[in-house]
Order: C-alpha cells, then sequence, then structure tokens
C-alpha cells in the first residue's frame, strides 16, 4: 500500500524485495497483513473487555483479578499472531536493508552479462573508492562509485553516480529472475546513460554472439537513451566465440587491466552525462510548472 506512495524505482525494489521473500518460504505478504490486521481488532476488543470488567468490578481485588486475566488473554493472543507478526518484522528488515541511491542525479550504468568486467571498470572511472550495494534480493553487489562533473555539479549540486548492475543473461522478459529485473529498472526509471560491456575473451561465461544479442534486445528497448558499446579486456586473448563481426559499430575497445582507452570511455561518461543532465533538468523543471500550476488551481 505504502509502497505506491514511493517513486517508481523505490517502488520496485520494494516489489522485488517482497518477491524474493515469498520465495524464500514465507506466506504472501496480503495474507500475512490481514492476519496482523485481524489480530490488532481482537487486541483491542479483548484489552476493552477486560478494562470494562476492571471498570465494573464489585472490589478492588476482583478488579486486580480481571486485570491479571485480561492479560493473561492479551499474552494467549499475541502468542497466537506471534508467526504473522514475526514475518512483517522480517520483511520490512530486509527491506530496511535497501540501499538508498540518488533518483534525482545523472548516473551512469553499465549493463552486461555477468563477469564481462563492470566493476572493474566502475572502479576505474570513479573518482575516490566506490561502495558496494547489496541488495536483498540479489546475491550481486551492485558496485556505485562517483563521477565529478563540474558542469553538472553547478545545476544540482552533487557528483554523477556511476553504478553496475547485477547482470543480464539471455532469455524471455518474462522468465527474468530479480537481478535482471533489477538491471531492468534502473534503466527505466533512473536518469542514466549506459555502457553496454562485452568480454571477447570467452572468460566471462557468456559465448559472444549471446552477449551481441543481449546488446541487441535491450538497446531496441532503449534506444534514444545516450550509450557507448565497450569490448572489455583489451589487454588479454580473444575467445574462440569471438567474431569482431559481432562487435557493435563504433564500440571501444578497453581495459580496466592495463587503462586502455580509460580516457576516452571517460570523456565519453562525461559527454553522455551533459545530455542525462539535460533530460532530467526538463523533467524537474517540468514537475515543477505542474505543481506550480497545481497550487494556483
Ligand atoms: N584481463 C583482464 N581481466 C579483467 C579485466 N577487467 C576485469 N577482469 C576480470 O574479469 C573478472 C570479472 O570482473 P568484474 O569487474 O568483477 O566483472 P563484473 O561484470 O562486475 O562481474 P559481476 O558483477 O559478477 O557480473 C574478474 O576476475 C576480473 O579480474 C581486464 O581489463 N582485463
Ligand atoms: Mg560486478
Amino acid at each position: 500500500q505504502a509502497g505506491r506512495r514511493l517513486p517508481p524505482f523505490e517502488q520496485r525494489l520494494c516489489e522485488l524485495t517482497i518477491t524474493a521473500y515469498e520465495k524464500g518460504g514465507a506466506p504472501p505478504l496480503p495474507r500475512v497483513l490481514g492476519e496482523v490486521k485481524e489480530l490488532r481488532k481482537e487486541c483491542i476488543e479483548c484489552g476493552k473487555r477486560w478494562a470494562a470488567e476492571c471498570k465494573s468490578a464489585p472490589s478492588a481485588r476482583a478488579a486486580d483479578e480481571a486485570q491479571k486475566l485480561g492479560f493473561e488473554d492479551m499474552a494467549l493472543l499475541a502468542d497466537e499472531g506471534r508467526d504473522a507478526v514475526g514475518h512483517l518484522v522480517e520483511l520490512v528488515k530486509n527491506l530496511r536493508q535497501v540501499p538508498v541511491v540518488q533518483l534525482l542525479v545523472p548516473s551512469v550504468v553499465l549493463v552486461g552479462a555477468p563477469n564481462v568486467g563492470k566493476s572493474s571498470i566502475v572502479k576505474r572511472i570513479s573518482s575516490g573508492e566506490p561502495e558496494v550495494n547489496n541488495y536483498p534480493f540479489t546475491t550481486r553487489g551492485v558496485t556505485v562509485g562517483h563521477v565529478h562533473n563540474p558542469d553538472v555539479f553547478a545545476v544540482f549540486g552533487k557528483d554523477c553516480q556511476v553504478m553496475d548492475t547485477p547482470g543480464m543473461l539471455e532469455r524471455a522478459d518474462d522468465e527474468r529472475n530479480e537481478m535482471e529485473e533489477l538491471t531492468v529498472a534502473s534503466m527505466l526509471y533512473l536518469p542514466t546513460a549506459v555502457i553496454f560491456v562485452m568480454d571477447p575473451t570467452g572468460m566471462s561465461g557468456t559465448p559472444f554472439p549471446a552477449q551481441r544479442r543481449i546488446r541487441d534486445a535491450l538497446r531496441e528497448r532503449f534506444p534514444r537513451r545516450p550509450w557507448v558499446d565497450v569490448v572489455s579486456k583489451a589487454d588479454a586473448e580473444r575467445g574462440a566465440d569471438y567474431d569482431a563481426e559481432l562487435e557493435p559499430a563504433g564500440a571501444l575497445h578497453v581495459s580496466a587491466e592495463d587503462s586502455t582507452n580509460m580516457d576516452t570511455l571517460t570523456g565519453r561518461v562525461h559527454e553522455m552525462l551533459g545530455e542525462v543532465a539535460t533530460v532530467l533538468q526538463q523533467r524537474v523543471a517540468k514537475v515543477q510548472e505542474e505543481g506550480a500550476a497545481g497550487g494556483e488551481a
């Protein structure tokens, strides 16, 4: 319920956390909430009943006795509801672990199959030491760093975010697991540019042609996003399934290991952040205008 008042990205994170909690064997949230609501009602009724009993007791001693029985009754009720309340408490713990990302600063996300070198690139292009965010619904940490862009800073008063995503696998959208849902949600709801990373070495475990198909499917879904294609691990040998023909046009060959083309990539990142900032500024202005118009009406 409350989730519906959150910004869409955070709403999605809540949903994914709840889904993962239910998948872990907990009963469905609506049932838990129903049980807790019922328990609350019963507790209030029980309390009122015994309070009335105390009030109309013929003697102080009888009132004491009624109070004692009332407490026992309440304790029984609380015991009956222990499981439901326990589930709710556990879920709240999980929700509190969801990391907070800035929703209104220009960001760059690195997307690609698992193990292609995304986090290594985040580390190379971030200023300072990136943090690792852990989401309750995926076992993969998400590396979050920052890039200082003076123009963006002048407008937003904040550094831009650079983060990797938990990775994409090749399969249909309706089969995506939570780690992929998080990747898609980041792109859908955050003001992002994209660095798509493909690993040509065969070390990542996803064949090069499959990586290209993942890339094309995503590009088709987000055709206007500021985007740069990157082929990683330029310092290493190409794998058997690598085919130069399968590289997206204009792909940048980089290495986090020996810094090949890291400066060029950083330059591209700043350009893209500028583009994202422009779009974001327009969006913020529009929301403010609508807010002002709403206020006058
Ligand atoms: N030779 C070489 N190896 C690299 C390079 N970048 C990353 N690696 C290696 O590739 C592996 C995966 O790198 P990560 O940066 O963790 O990849 P990732 O895409 O973030 O992986 P996940 O978060 O697990 O999906 C690690 O063993 C790295 O050491 C590179 O430029 N050259
Ligand atoms: Mg990573």
